[in-house]
């Protein structure tokens, strides 16, 4: 026996060599087996309380690190649970695997317990879906799940592994063991191609750089800065589903029509830039695309009739390596324009500092974010997570950003929580903050015991206009005054319900208590929900 390993033993120890600490999930028959080899691998097991959450934890683990985020879950509804939350990585551009339990390989066509066609249902929300079909190879599938969701643009990759497989013993000598994937496999931008697009930034009077969500991290954030500083043109991020209108980006939907060179870097083309049309941008926009993937650079050439002055295969952090390294040392353009952009991009209405609520015992939610920001600007670590409607917006426009979460282009609400635990596993020390609508933190309110639990403090600063406001309004714009039905929750105690499962909370109903509020909960070392009663007030629309 001691030349042969379990396969379970096989995917723990792949896992390990890969790097892998945390392993995200929730238990069941098909993955116990896994459960168990984790114990001699040294891996962290977060169990969590609805497989989902497993999923946007692995997200946000990759968003942060760059690093896969792994998650575990049992076969069949385990599997099935984890499926909506994949959509929201892959629209995230983030990497990470779902290992998912699945049933033994001689039940399959036989009513097999919890048998479903688990790689089907995975496929159209991964770069790769498959079912392992050895033991043997068992750490090769791990690995290769590895490459693929780190290379080109990264996404998450799904591997279900049945139950014989994980149960079967292999010769030590037959196993294949994961390769550690290399950065190298990113496509560089070939310098006289960088030259080229410099050329048409300095010929061009307005030019814009825009991002998509997998430059969203800190890293690439600095690196956008020193290229707007070197060339500059302003650069932004383009990464939530609301596209153009992310209160993120100030008044972008003024600038956007001014425009007249548009260089798509590693953003796909899509709904969240207007497809770069009339009225959106100007009908003769000129436009360069630099992506991985020679798809979405075909997609852009489609898109654009003949608009698109070049396209070229790159990976967008490399290629904005590539263009700082052969600006360096040239004036690309003067400023002036650069000026003109950032006035709209980072300005806020004035009366936005005044603004207070006109109800007794509820806050604006302007007045929610102006005490909140100096905490979250205090330590350079923290992280912001903003997640939910229209509350959820307000905060994206008046908090700072660094190392952020959002819920990205999928535009699904509800992940929030989840990364407040998964940020917290990453980041040690410095506050994690988490800006949520109350309907949005229904979804994966347990999660808080998983918190306790695992003693993962952060605070939650929950905006309470009992009501899924966003399409609340959505019913006020389209249907009329006297439309709005059906989308209102009650007033409810959040706070006491996060108290109950051993966390911290607190109620707040005035303006000068919320300050406070946030220190004390900062100060209980718990994770803690602060449930800010707001007035339901749409998302704001920034004109300047
Ligand atoms: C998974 C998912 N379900 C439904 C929606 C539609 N949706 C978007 S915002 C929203 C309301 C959110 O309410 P809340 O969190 O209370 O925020 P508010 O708009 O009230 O500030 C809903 C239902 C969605 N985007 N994602
Ligand atoms: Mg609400």
């Amino acid at each position: 026996m001691s030349n042969t390993l379990r396969g379970a033993d096989i995917v723990a120890r792949s896992l390990a060599r890969l790097g892998v600490k945390n392993v995200f999930t929730l238990s069941g028959n098909h993955i116990m087996s896994i459960f168990d080899a984790a114990l001699d691998a040294d891996l962290d097991l977060v169990h969590v309380r609805h497989e989902a959450a497993a999923v946007h934890m692995a997200d946000a683990w990759g968003r942060l690190t760059g690093q896969p985020g792994i998650a575990l879950v049992t076969g069949g509804p385990g599997h099935a649970n984890a499926i909506g939350a994949l959509f929201t990585a892959l629209a995230a551009e983030s990497p990470m695997v779902l290992l998912s339990g699945h049933a033994a390989t001689w039940e399959l066509g036989r009513g097999g317990f919890q048998e479903i066609r688990q790689a089907d249902m995975a496929a159209p929300v991964t770069k790769a879906s498959w079912t392992s079909s050895a033991a043997r190879a068992l750490g090769r599938d791990i690995g290769e799940a590895f490459r693929i969701a780190t290379s080109g643009r990264p996404g998450p990759v799904h591997v279900s592994l049945p139950s014989d497989l994980l149960d079967a013993r292999v010769a030590i000598d037959a196993i294949a063991w994961p390769n550690v994937p290399n950065r190298a496999t990113r496509l560089r931008l070939a310098d006289a191609a960088a030259d080229a697009v410099l050329e048409a930034i300095s010929q061009a009077a307005k030019p814009l750089i825009v991002a998509g969500p997998m430059l969203s991290n800190v890293g690439s954030r600095d690196l956008l800065a020193r290229l707007e500083d070197a060339t500059n043109t302003p650069c932004v991020i383009v990464e939530i589903a609301r596209g153009m209108a992310d209160a993120t980006l100030g008044a972008f939907t003024d600038l956007a029509p001014r425009v007249d060179l548009l260089v798509l870097l590693g953003k796909a083309l899509d709904f969240t830039l207007q497809w770069a049309k009339s009225p959106a941008f100007a009908a003769d926009l000129r436009l360069i695309a630099i992506d991985p993937e020679p798809a979405l650079v075909e997609r852009a050439i489609r898109e654009t009739d003949g608009r698109l002055a070049a396209a070229y295969v790159a990976h967008p952090a490399r290629a904005a390596e590539t263009l700082l390294a052969r600006a360096h040392g040239k004036t690309i353009r003067d400023d002036a324009w650069r000026r003109e952009a950032r006035a709209l991009l980072d300005g806020r209405p004035e009366v936005w500092q005044k603004l207070a609520a006109q109800s007794a015992q509820k806050l604006h939610p302007a007045e929610v974010f102006r005490p909140l920001r100096p905490y979250v600007e205090r330590d350079p670590d923290c992280v912001l997570i903003c997640d939910g409607g229209e509350f959820a917006q307000w905060g994206q426009g008046m908090l700072p950003v660094r190392r952020r979460l959002v819920n990205g282009v999928a535009g699904a609400i509800g992940a929030g929580l989840p990364f407040a635990l998964a940020a917290r596993l990453v980041e040690p020390k410095a506050p994690v903050f988490a800006v949520l609508g109350d309907g949005t933190f229904g979804f994966h309110l347990a999660e808080f015991e998983t918190a306790v639990r695992r003693n993962l403090p952060f605070v939650c600063v929950l905006g309470n206009d009992a009501r899924w406001n966003a399409e609340s309004q959505i019913q006020l714009r389209a249907y009329g005054a006297n439309r709005q039905h059906g989308c209102d929750l009650l007033p409810a105690r959040y706070d006491q319900a996060v108290a109950a499962l051993g966390g911290y909370g607190e109620l707040v109903e005035r303006a000068a208590d919320l300050g406070p509020a946030i220190e004390r909960a900062l100060a209980s070392g718990k994770p803690a929900c602060i449930n800010v009663m707001i007035e339901s007030i749409a998302a704001p629309s920034i004109r300047l």
